[in-house]
């Protein structure tokens, strides 16, 4: 009875902390663009045109659930609207795999004191066979520890498609349920931006934190690490804990 007691009142509490705690991101892949070396800085719009959009991320440690006071920076890179990539113009155009020397719409930022890192950069644009999408990595002193995406409400880029220069774009448009990315985890990044004034056209910003394991190291290549084998790995022994505490409690 009192074992009972025991199991069913450890599972109640194992739930409780399971639903409370942060759920570390898990890894997508880092695709066919990224480059590394590339400017540390908060703006990185350079000349490119479109909706501003602001980013505020913060790095949360997965071990703790609490801001990562520790070195860390956070990079990101995306399209323009009309869905090309710096450095590989040619190739986000279908011309070939010749590379560019540009970097705009792409940099990096340490975190504050606060764990936050903030991007003025315009809302990006899509190719053929991807939803909207904004790339991410986190770096702990110098390592890659998490490599992710961000994404956008189909029907808020449906709006934002309507809108010069996106109104150009003609690659075809992907929904989030037919993106492979999204499909792997993409909705841990999941971005529910509001306008920055008034009306759209002000321009968006959101929020996000980024959940790490700040030991860890990115898998950032072609093959992602599911999500399963990445959680926190907390958990067994906070059961035996809470089973230990129980047991004595009701002795
Ligand atoms: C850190 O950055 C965030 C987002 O920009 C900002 O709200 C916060 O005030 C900053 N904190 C410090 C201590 O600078
Ligand atoms: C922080 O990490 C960077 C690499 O991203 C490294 O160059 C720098 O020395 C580190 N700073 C400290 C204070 O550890
Ligand atoms: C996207 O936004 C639409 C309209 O606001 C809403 O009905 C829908 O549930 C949202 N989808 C997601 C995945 O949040
Ligand atoms: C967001 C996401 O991809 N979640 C998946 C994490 O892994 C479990 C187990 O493989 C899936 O059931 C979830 O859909």
């Amino acid at each position: 009875m009192k074992y009972t007691l025991v199991f069913s009142l450890t599972f109640i509490l194992q739930a409780c902390y399971v639903l409370s705690a942060c759920t570390l991101h898990p890894e997508v892949t880092e695709g066919p663009y990224y480059v590394a070396g590339m400017p540390v800085r908060g703006d990185i719009t350079e000349d490119k045109t479109g909706l501003p959009l602001i980013l505020n991320l913060r790095v949360v440690d997965s071990t703790t659930c609490s801001a990562y006071a520790g070195n860390a920076t956070v990079e990101i890179w995306h399209c323009d609207a009309a869905g090309v990539y710096s450095h590989y113009e040619a190739a986000s155009k279908n011309q070939g795999t010749a590379t560019d020397t540009k970097t705009y719409l792409r940099g990096i930022q340490y975190t504050n004191s606060s764990a936050y890192v903030t991007f003025n950069t315009i809302f990006p644009g899509w190719y053929t066979s991807r939803d909207t999408h904004i790339h991410l990595k986190v770096h702990i002193n110098g390592k890659n520890v998490h490599t992710g995406q961000l994404f956008f409400n189909d029907t808020l880029e449906a709006s934002i498609a309507k809108i010069a220069p996106y109104s150009s774009n003609t690659n075809q448009v992907t929904l989030q349920s037919n993106d492979n990315v999204y499909k792997s985890g993409g909705s841990y990044g999941m971005l529910y931006p509001s306008y920055i004034s008034s009306t759209i056209s002000s321009g968006l910003t959101a929020s996000l934190d980024l959940v790490v394991n700040p030991s860890s190291t990115s898998s950032s290549g072609s093959s992602p690490v599911t999500n399963a084998s990445y959680r926190p790995s907390s958990n067994a022994f906070h059961t035996i804990f809470i089973m230990i505490v129980l047991a004595f409690l009701l002795m």
